[in-house]
């Protein structure tokens, strides 16, 4: 009947077992995970993203510039590499095209790069952060992100495993050809799709 225990346990939950991935199992809590330490901020007032690389206009927003540009909210199943699965995550946050409308990405710009705070990076095509579910989020669940889930932003990519969704984010960067991130160069799959267990790249 069910692929695995738990695929039952997703059902026993109340949840369709075929949104579970293949080697994941449903967790009710909201797990934290993540390489070095928490970023803390006292104030945002030195905060600021920049958007660089392959655009006509390079930018560097403030939190309070950031936080004027229209907003969006999505609801999406996250899935972390270490096989946690949490159904139902709601996010709030910008959508990448407000930024892009600002920036213009140039012709040659295929991938992104996302660097976070302590030098943190992840890298997808594009084509992800233009995905309709795509958000640079700075609400989780319907409250502000904690400084353990990224406060005050944080990439959210749906549809791949969560390593790619960079927390503490502070520039993207777009470039015409694609580079590793940090779990990527660390032996991760480059594409990280959780369905088909692109887990590792050994
Ligand atoms: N800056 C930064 N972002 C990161 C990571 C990290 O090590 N540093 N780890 C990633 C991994 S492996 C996962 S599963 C998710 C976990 O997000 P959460 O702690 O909010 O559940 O963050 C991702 N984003
Ligand atoms: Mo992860």
């Amino acid at each position: 009947m069910f692929r695995s225990k738990a695929e039952r346990k997703v059902q026993e939950a109340g949840y369709d077992p075929a949104r579970l991935p293949p080697g994941q199992y449903l967790t009710e809590k909201w797990p934290v995970l993540h390489a070095g330490s928490v970023a803390r901020y006292d104030d945002l007032t030195a905060w600021s993203l920049r958007v660089f690389g392959e655009v006509e206009n390079e930018l560097e927003l403030t939190w309070e510039e950031f936080n004027a540009l229209p907003r969006s909210s999505n609801v999406q199943d996250i899935h972390c590499v270490t096989r946690w699965s949490k159904f139902d995550t709601g996010f709030d946050g910008v959508h990448w095209r407000e930024l892009a409308k600002l920036v213009r990405p140039t012709s040659a710009a295929r991938f992104v790069v996302a660097h976070a705070e302590a030098g943190f990076t992840s890298n997808v095509p594009l084509s992800h952060l233009e995905d309709e579910h795509a958000l640079l989020a700075t609400h989780g669940d319907g409250e502000p992100l904690t400084p353990d889930h990224g406060y005050p932003l944080r990439l959210v990519i749906p549809g791949k495993y969560f390593w790619k969704s960079a927390k503490w984010l502070r520039g993207i960067e777009l470039t015409s050809v694609d580079r590793p991130g940090f779990w990527e160069r660390y032996g991760y799959h480059n594409d990280a799709d959780p369905w088909a267990e692109e887990r590792y790249s050994f």
